[in-house]
C-alpha cells in the first residue's frame, strides 16, 4: 500500500510503539529523528505537529497524528487491512483491543512516566515519590500478569497495537526503576516472545543511537546513581 510517512521519533518507550507499529506493517516510512533531550520537540515547526511538544508524532502525507496510541489506532485502521496486528472494529476483540491500549495510554504510561522521574530525573531525591510511582508501577504489571496468565495476549489470540503499547513500556522497567520482572512470570514470558519478532527488534532502535544494552544500563545506573546522591527532599 502506498504511503507517505514521517516519523518524529526518539528510541524511548513512547517512540518506539509508532517504529513498531510501522515495522510491523511493513510500511515504508522516513524517520525525523528528535533528541528530546536537546528539546527540539519544542521548537516551534513541531509544535504545528504536535502541539503538545512530545515524541512520537507522525505526517501522513497532510495529515498529522499526534499521541502515541492516536498513531498506533490511525495506523492501524488507514494500512492493517489484513488484519496482522488489530482485530476488526465492532468484535469484542477490538472493544478488548482498546481497552488495554487505553490502560497503557492513562495508567502504565503517566504512572511508569513519573517514576522513572522521581528514580531518574528529580532534581531532589524524594523515596515517597519514587515508592508511590514504582509501587503503582508494579501494581499495573500484576494487572497485566493475572490478564496474561489466562490469555496469550492482551486483547485474545492474537498480538495487537494493545501488546506492542504495552510491551514498550513493561520492557524498560528492569534497566530504569529495577523492578525484576521474574516477579510477574506470565508477563515476563510474554516480553521476552515479544522482544524476538524481528519487527521489534528493527522498530526498538529507531533512529539507531548506537549505544549497547549494556551501555544504556551503565546511564541508567549513572542517573539512579546521580539522584541517590541528592538531598532527600521528604526531610524538608
Ligand atoms: N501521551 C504521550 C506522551 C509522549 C511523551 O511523554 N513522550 C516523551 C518521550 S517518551 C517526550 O517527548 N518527552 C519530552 C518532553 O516531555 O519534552 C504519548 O503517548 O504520545
Amino acid at each position: 500500500m502506498s504511503s507517505n510517512i514521517t516519523l518524529y521519533t526518539w528510541p524511548t518507550p513512547n517512540g518506539i510503539k509508532a517504529s513498531i507499529t510501522l515495522e510491523e506493517l511493513g510500511l515504508p516510512y522516513k524517520v525525523e529523528g528528535i533528541d528530546i533531550s536537546s528539546n527540539r520537540q519544542k521548537e516551534e515547526w513541531f509544535l504545528k505537529i504536535n502541539p503538545n511538544g512530545r515524541i512520537p508524532a507522525i505526517l501522513d502525507g497532510s495529515q498529522r497524528v499526534f499521541e502515541s496510541g492516536a498513531v498506533m489506532q490511525y495506523l492501524v485502521e488507514k494500512y492493517d487491512t489484513d488484519r496482522k496486528i488489530s482485530y476488526a472494529p465492532g468484535t469484542p476483540e477490538h472493544v478488548e483491543q482498546t481497552s488495554w491500549l487505553m490502560f497503557q495510554m492513562g495508567g502504565l504510561g503517566p504512572m511508569q512516566g513519573q517514576a522513572n522521574h522521581f528514580r531518574l530525573f528529580a532534581g531532589v531525591r524524594s523515596d515517597y515519590g519514587i515508592k508511590r510511582y514504582t509501587d503503582e508501577t508494579k501494581r499495573l504489571f500484576s494487572v497485566l500478569e493475572s490478564r496474561l496468565k489466562d490469555s496469550p495476549y492482551l486483547a485474545g489470540s492474537k498480538y495487537t497495537i494493545a501488546d506492542i503499547a504495552n510491551f514498550s513500556w513493561v520492557r524498560a522497567a528492569p534497566i530504569t526503576i529495577e523492578i525484576d520482572l521474574s516477579e510477574f512470570p506470565s508477563l515476563n514470558k510474554w516480553v521476552d516472545n515479544i522482544e524476538q519478532r524481528a519487527a521489534v527488534q528493527k522498530g526498538v532502535d529507531v533512529p539507531q543511537t548506537g549505544r549497547t544494552q549494556e551501555q544504556k544500563a551503565e546511564l541508567f545506573r549513572n542517573l539512579r546513581a546521580k539522584v541517590d546522591a541528592l538531598d532527600n527532599s521528604d526531610k524538608h
